[in-house]
């Protein structure tokens, strides 16, 4: 079994990654150590140092407070089940969304955003293309075009900065979310950027995103990482003394510049969201 610290570390440095695959993680983590030794401090201890690898995201939080109300065996394991059958349930939408002969662009990795994009080729049957943005400064776009490649689907990867140049090609936006909050969307940075891009070419933006992204909380934290992250991709590394590098790994998309967003219950509109929040 894999220690706190091995677990953690996994999250932080993107061997897991995703807000779905880092909740379902740190859950098949947190039934062992309850199941060694029960519900009490180590259990506490544990939850929080797996919520703090990586802040921002909030289904694991919204997993930890469903687990400490009522601390079971089978509550971990009622939520493994529905993290993993969420995907399933989003993706029939996909045949309503995703029309033959259009052509996506999608943003970052996401698990959700993937399954529906993937289903609607797969089950239903749809002929489209999608253009991935490569998405500094971790590049986990290259990931998302790679995988729908490999199933055959026409796929263009493109540098972030080249966002309003091609959005004028795409019929629609298909993103994920890390949370769904009062203020907006919360997903990996840049996808503000895609979103404002769309409103002004008025492309519809659709976010896949189940109902335990909801984010009620009132403490709430943008991730910041490591500035190494962006230094190790500067060519010229001189000359860079007394400058500061920041790297916040999401950011807040206003819910003006969404059109719907699907979750497993169905097609919600933004009005609708905005409501349940
Ligand atoms: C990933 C990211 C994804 C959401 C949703 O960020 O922003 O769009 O987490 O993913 P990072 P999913 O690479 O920093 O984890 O749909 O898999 O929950």
């Amino acid at each position: 079994m894999k220690t706190l610290p091995q677990v953690t570390d996994d999250i932080r440095e993107f061997r897991i990654q995703g807000a779905n695959q880092i909740a379902l993680y740190s859950l098949c983590f947190l039934k062992k150590i309850a199941l060694c030794y029960g519900f009490g401090l180590r259990f506490k201890t544990a939850s929080q140092h797996l919520e703090r690898a990586r802040p921002t995201a909030v289904v694991l939080h919204n997993c930890i407070q469903i687990i400490n109300t009522s601390p079971k065996i089978s509550t971990i394991d009622a939520l493994i089940n529905t993290l993993r059958n969420m995907g399933e349930k989003e993706a029939v939408y996909s045949a309503k969304i995703i029309k033959n002969g259009s052509t996506i662009i999608t943003y970052c990795h996401s698990g959700e955003a993937m399954l529906f994009i993937k289903h609607a080729w797969i089950k239903h049957k749809k002929r489209f293309s999608v253009i991935a943005c490569e998405t500094e400064p971790l590049e986990q776009g290259v990931r998302t075009a790679k995988e729908l490649a490999k199933l055959g689907i026409p796929v263009t990867l493109i540098d972030d900065n080249a966002i309003g140049f091609f959005i004028k090609y795409a019929d629609m936006a298909i993103v994920g979310a890390d949370a769904l909050r009062k203020e907006g969307l919360v997903n990996k940075i840049g996808t503000s950027l895609l979103a404002q891009a769309a409103n002004d070419a008025a492309k519809p933006f659709y976010v896949i995103a189940n109902s335990l992204k909801m984010d009620k909380r009132r403490k709430f934290e943008i991730e910041e990482r490591p500035a190494n992250e962006i230094y190790r991709k500067i060519m010229h590394k001189r000359g860079l003394g007394g400058i500061k590098i920041r790297n916040p790994a999401f950011d807040t998309t206003p819910w003006k510049y969404v059109t719907a967003v699907i979750n497993e219950r169905g097609v919600l509109t933004k009005n609708q969201l905005r409501k349940v929040i």
